[in-house]
């Protein structure tokens, strides 16, 4: 199974950087799981969707680029994509979960979007299936968005798998990376 995720970020902000929430749901994914088909991508996500061909793509989003992280998913689905969100936005508002948008993860992702893409291997998108997972809200048959219910926090996040670091382009960064250690530096002089 392919898996991308997207941190649907706006290119023209200056303040981006590499996500870590994606880097920890792709690595707890890969180790728990044996999801190793995984794609991060932080720049044109579009272009990233055509070349991965994914099966499932997975977004981050804050509320202020929920709309580019719409039209990713919306594209994803033209494409056959199952999608999912998850992060800030989604949390705090899961709610406005987008039609294009099959499932969104409220609050911790690692084990919530393993069990997904559990589901997702053995049954392919099934709804009662999925509604057996914690922690997320979905469409149901009426097309209405329903929250499965409370999960509880990881109890020990020192024993989360690092960060898939491995997975992030940092070439991508290098001028972000570049231009927050000049302005940090300007505070040390
Ligand atoms: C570090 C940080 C930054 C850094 C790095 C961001 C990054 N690339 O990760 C920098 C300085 C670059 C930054 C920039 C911005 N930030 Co900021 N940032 C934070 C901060 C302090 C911590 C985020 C973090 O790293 N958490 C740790 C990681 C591991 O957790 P996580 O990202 O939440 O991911 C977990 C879950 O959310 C979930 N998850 C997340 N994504 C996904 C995706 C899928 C598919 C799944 C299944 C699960 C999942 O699983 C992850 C693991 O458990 C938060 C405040 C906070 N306490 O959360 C604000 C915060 C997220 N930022 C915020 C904002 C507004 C911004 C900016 C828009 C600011 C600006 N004006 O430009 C930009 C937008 C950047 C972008 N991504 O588009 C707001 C968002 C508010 C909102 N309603 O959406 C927050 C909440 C601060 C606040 N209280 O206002 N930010």
């Amino acid at each position: 199974m392919k898996i991308l995720l997207v941190n649907a970020i706006d290119e023209r902000d200056v303040f981006n950087a590499p996500h870590l929430g994606l880097g920890y749901i792709a690595a707890y994914a890969r180790t728990h799981g044996g999801f190793t088909d995984i794609v991060i991508t932080e720049t044109n996500p579009l272009e990233a969707l055509e070349r991965v061909k994914p099966d499932v793509v997975g977004i981050t989003v804050v509320s202020q680029n929920y709309d580019i992280a719409k039209a990713v998913a919306k594209r994803a689905k033209e494409l056959g994509a199952i999608t999912v969100v998850g992060g800030v936005h989604i949390t705090l508002l899961p709610f406005s979960l987008d039609p294009s948008m099959d499932i969104g993860v409220i609050s911790e992702g690692e084990a919530t979007f393993l069990e997904i893409l559990q589901v997702i291997e053995k049954h392919a998108y099934d709804i009662q299936q999925l509604k057996e997972v914690r922690g997320i809200v979905l469409w149901n048959e009426q097309r209405k968005v329903v929250f499965t219910g409370k999960r509880e926090l990881l109890p020990e996040v020192d024993s989360l798998p690092y960060p898939a670091r491995d997975l992030i382009d940092y070439h991508e960064w290098s001028s972000y990376l570049f231009s927050c250690s000049y302005f940090y530096s300007s505070f040390c002089d």
